[in-house]
């Protein structure tokens, strides 16, 4: 045995992955259900590092040093658990089988403890970065336990991206479940970001008047600024490309209809059920869903709205500048969500996560890297128990500062007929938060009316309902 990890599951994620260790110094076994991937492997790349193919499940796990560390990178869901059935009867008590899919946290925890009980080490481990961070770097996620961390942590900590501070972007998130539930999250926050900024493109488009050219150099600017980010420099790219075919800005040229693979999804599902509102994440699915339903969309073309005339040149600058803030601020309110509700799932599951942890790891390597990941884990360095990042006084100060533009340019989208849900979420939640008193009670007066669900008292202790059918009496429940 030579191999100080093996990956199977040779698509492009595993190659790039084996391909990131072989780079890196370590001996990387290299497995693939169809045999020519491994051979395709070893063709192009092997003379990149030191890789030791294996045509069967036997020879994949005698070529692994002991405790030995498996990585699968298969298809989530089904592949996975048939790959676990496959592998885990040839491993010995100890060694550790890292599943670096996209896996749902509930199959997480299911195949944890399976494992567990026969002294496996299950490492669910979220990758985030793509093909290429695969292969450059990605931000890793592993979960499991502490004693796997050990064995596996320096391994996977070689391989990842670095933050800007040279620290690499990876940490032991949490048992079982934890590193793939904050992936899970991570790509909810990712759509959160990208509808953000595909509203701000339709604002910039729809009503400064701006071509897509225009707006790129837009994006390019607000890269240097305080939304320095990935997502918004690809934006730029993307905006500032020619379709070849036409001439056309690439943008016109796609069909404007946003597909998904369900992560968002479950993210919304699963803050469902844990009672946090990410209504930013939830309001991205949903334009990504409404956006394919051809059918609704054509049957309320003809439906009346305002006049779409765009601003001056010299207002549009400024409508601009104002769009940047309702950006900045409805993107904070979005962060703010998604670390609630890992706070949440932390507190939930007992995964003690380190929520300055999870924003250090994302500052390089994933999709939502962002120059402002460092002020989160700032944060949350000043204070450990902030109950939302509206609470820390610097983002605090920022959004205040935002919030006049971020009014305006809500109005504006509302008044001029073009859809923002993500912003017009955003501000209503941070005007939710703020509020001194909500229209709650009043739920609840509806509630106790209809269903005798009682109430409790701003006034005083305990649960109360309301004779509503009779004399109107106020009984004491509780
Ligand atoms: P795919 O998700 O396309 O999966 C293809 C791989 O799964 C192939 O190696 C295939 O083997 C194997 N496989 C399947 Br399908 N069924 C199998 C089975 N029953 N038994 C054994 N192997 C099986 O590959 P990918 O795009 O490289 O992604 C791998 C994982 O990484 C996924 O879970 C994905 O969600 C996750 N991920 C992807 C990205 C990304 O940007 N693509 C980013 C982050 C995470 P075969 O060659 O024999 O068909």
């Amino acid at each position: 045995a030579t191999a100080q990890i093996g990956v199977t599951g040779l698509a492009v994620m595993g190659s790039n992955l084996a391909r990131n260790f072989a780079r890196h110094g370590h001996t990387v076994a290299v497995h693939n259900r169809t045999t020519a991937r491994t051979t395709a492997l070893i063709d192009e790349h092997g003379h990149e590092g030191n890789f030791v193919p294996a045509e069967t499940a036997e020879e994949f796990v005698a070529a692994l040093e002991k405790p030995r560390r498996l990585i699968i990178m298969v298809k989530a869901g089904d592949p996975t658990d048939a790959v676990i059935d496959e592998f885990a009867p040839l491993l010995d008590k100890g060694d550790m089988i890292i599943d670096g899919g996209n896996a749902h946290f509930h199959d997480t925890l299911r195949r944890e403890k399976a494992l567990r009980a026969k002294g496996i080490h299950f490492v669910g481990t979220g990758i985030s970065g793509g093909e290429e961070g695969a292969l450059n770097g990605p931000a890793i996620m592993p979960g499991g336990s502490t004693g796997s961390y050990k064995a596996l942590g320096p391994l996977l900590e070689s391989i990842a991206a670095k933050a800007p501070d040279g620290s690499p972007c990876c940490t032991h998130i949490g048992p079982d479940a934890a590193g793939h539930f904050v992936k899970m999250v991570h790509n909810g926050i990712e759509y959160a970001d990208m509808q953000l900024i595909a509203e701000a493109y339709d604002l910039l488009r729809n009503v400064a008047g701006y071509e897509p050219a225009r707006i790129a150099e837009t994006f390019r600017t607000w890269n240097t600024g305080r939304l320095d980010s990935y997502l918004i420099e690809i934006t730029a790219e993307v905006l500032a490309h020619t379709d070849a075919a036409t001439g056309r800005p690439f943008v016109d040229v796609v069909a404007d209809e946003a597909e998904q693979k369900g992560t968002g999804r479950w993210t919304v599902q699963t803050a469902l059920d844990l009672g946090i509102p990410v209504s930013g994440i939830a309001e991205a699915v949903f334009a990504r869903s409404l956006s394919g339903h051809g059918d609704l969309r054509r049957a309320a073309r003809g439906l009346p709205g305002p006049g779409r005339e765009t601003l001056s040149p010299a207002e549009a600058e400024e409508f601009a500048a104002r769009v940047e803030e309702a950006l900045y601020a409805s993107k904070v309110v979005s962060y703010a969500q998604g670390w609630n509700m890992i706070g949440a799932a932390s507190a939930e599951y007992g995964w003690d996560i380190d929520l300055g942890a999870v924003a250090a790891i994302w500052r390089g390597g994933c999709i939502i890297r962002a120059a402002f990941l460092d002020r989160i884990r700032s944060a949350f360095a000043a204070d450990p128990g902030l109950p939302t990042l509206l609470a820390d006084k610097g983002f605090a100060d920022e959004v205040g500062r935002a919030q006049d533009a971020w009014r305006s340019v809500v109005a504006t989208a509302v008044g001029r007929g073009v859809p923002t849900p993500g912003f017009s979420a955003a501000l209503a939640y941070y005007d939710a938060l703020r509020a001194e008193r909500l229209p709650a009670a009043l739920t609840q007066g509806q509630r106790d009316f209809f269903g005798a669900h009682t109430y409790r008292r701003t006034d005083r202790e305990g649960s109360f309902h309301t004779v509503w059918s009779g004399d109107r009496d106020e009984e004491r429940t509780a």
